[in-house]
């Protein structure tokens, strides 16, 4: 007899629903210890489905983030509530994991048409992305994703890097030029998009002068520091105002002193509590219809992984936000 893989949808929660909790370090890996489904039917009335995107072969540098999606959610830890925005993500929302898109080694353009197609089927849902990557290429296939049904998209870009280079060594598909590529390809909206977190030495002239043809606005670290994470979080959101926005994560905005483990580090970034308030504040403000985080490289196993744990958190902030709003608060 042959056991037929069924499409039901797992609850790794429901053999320890008598305790009341599961520990973090058992049962099936799923993010949060949400409900875990491959079926595109049992996404119907979720409001958020996270995504693992496990793909890094357009690195300029380190590789590594193909073991990201696995390491955060293993350094997740149960549902609860936020002390400070006083409520329970997981409570407010339905958030359901999607598993991973079917990624190649090898084969970068089937690994994006694997994610563009697995965020397709989020979006049909009418569910909110979360995309774990991978290199930050994968906001190409996901935010394609996302405007085929929303149309051009506001863009909340947190990095060190501004990304759009036409090219990196040559290749014109790289993490280095996605954002470059999404404008020019109409999916961002220039007058809609703000980088926040710029810092160290790319990229050069040539790539601000056509951020300034597109309208793009860039927060620099060093006018982080000078406004406040509050004032610079506030003139974003005045910018994308009102209409689709999308929130891209790129952990390397955060001093490399915080999360280690990513592929490009610049030194003089921001602080784990600067970052978890503004994804928190950017996601209650805003019409947020997708997300990713990016560049996440491991560094050690489940809760000991600094940077994953890290990456984790900021996911939660986000939902937490998403939550806020639902119910009527903005997260101040
Ligand atoms: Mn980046």
């Amino acid at each position: 007899m042959t056991l037929v893989a069924s499409a039901a949808m797992i609850d790794p929660l429901t053999r320890w629903a008598e305790h009341g909790e599961k520990p973090d370090f058992t049962g099936l890996l799923s993010f949060a210890g949400q409900r875990y489904t491959e079926d595109p039917d049992e996404l119907a009335g979720a409001d958020v489905a996270i995504v693992g995107a496990a793909t890094d072969d357009l690195v300029s540098d380190r590789p590594g983030t193909r073991f990201a999606p696995r390491a955060i959610r293993a350094a997740g830890c149960p549902p609860g509530r936020h002390l400070s925005a006083g409520i329970d993500a997981f409570a407010a929302l339905r958030v359901v994991d999607y598993g991973d898109a079917p990624v190649l080694p090898g084969d970068s353009p089937g690994s994006h048409a694997a994610i563009e197609r697995t965020v397709a089927e989020v979006v049909a849902a009418g569910a909110i992305p979360v995309v774990l990557g991978g290199d930050h290429s994968i906001s190409e296939p996901n935010m394609r994703a996302v405007a085929a049904r929303h149309g051009p998209l506001g863009l909340l870009h947190l990095d060190a890097h501004a990304d759009t280079g036409t090219e990196v060594f040559g290749a014109t598909r790289s993490h280095g030029t996605v954002m470059y590529r999404l404008v020019e390809q109409g999916v961002v909206d220039g007058a809609r998009y703000v980088q926040i977190g710029l810092r160290g030495y790319w990229p050069g002239e040539r790539e601000f002068n056509w951020q300034r043809e597109h309208g793009i606005t860039s927060l620099f670290m060093h006018d982080v520091r000078a406004l406040s994470i509050e004032e610079s979080v506030g003139r974003a959101i005045a910018i994308v105002g009102s209409g689709p926005v999308f929130l891209s994560v790129d952990i390397d905005v955060l001093d490399p002193s915080v999360a280690p483990g990513t592929g490009t580090p610049e030194p003089g970034g921001m602080g784990a509590g600067e970052l978890l308030w503004a994804v928190r504040a950017l996601a209650s403000a805003l019409e947020l219809v997708g997300m990713d985080l990016v560049e996440v490289i491991p560094t050690a196993v489940g809760s000991a992984d600094v940077t994953a744990l890290i990456a984790d958190r900021i996911v939660r902030e986000a939902l937490t936000g998403i939550a806020l709003r639902r119910e009527g608060s903005v997260d101040d």
